[in-house]
């Protein structure tokens, strides 16, 4: 069993694909172990993007991230970091096949709906930034 964080990003809460985007974790068969919407601060933005903030799309990526709210998610299951990652799609939704989130609902970089673990050491830092262990231990 592996949890991953998941962000439904901003622009997937404005669009109102939260229902669409947390059905599809959930019809493949993963579970959602915690989950809140709020605002990504600055300093947790920069926390979160450590490995992003010296390069030259990190302020529109900041900007974005920050500017409205989004969802957080512990999701957890069976191999869930990478499973995550390939019901993901590739981060340029046009080189994301379809079937995918991005694949599916996204065109742009930047507004790319959702974030999600890279690997387990990703995971792990990046669960505990967003929620404490109890949170998502239930
Ligand atoms: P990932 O989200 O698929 O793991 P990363 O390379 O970790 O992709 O990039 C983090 C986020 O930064 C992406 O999801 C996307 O929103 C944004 N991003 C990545 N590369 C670019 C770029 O070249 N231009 C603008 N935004 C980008
Ligand atoms: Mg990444």
């Amino acid at each position: 069993m592996e949890t991953t964080l998941i962000l439904i990003k901003p622009d997937a809460v404005s669009r109102k694909l939260i229902g669409e985007i947390v059905s599809r974790f959930e019809s493949k068969g993963l579970t959602i172990r915690a989950m809140k919407l709020i605002r990504m601060s600055s300093e947790l933005a920069d926390k979160h993007y450590a490995e992003h903030v010296s390069k030259p799309f990190y302020p529109e990526l900041k900007a974005f991230m920050t500017g409205s709210p989004l969802v957080a998610l512990a999701v957890a299951g069976p191999d869930a970091i990478s499973l995550c990652r390939k019901m993901m799609g590739a981060t340029k939704p046009a080189d994301a096949a379809p079937g995918t989130i991005r694949g599916d609902y996204a065109t742009v970089v930047t507004e790319n709906l959702v974030h999600g673990s890279d690997s387990a050491d990703s995971a792990k830092r990046e669960l505990a930034l967003w929620f404490t262990e109890a949170e998502y231990a239930c």
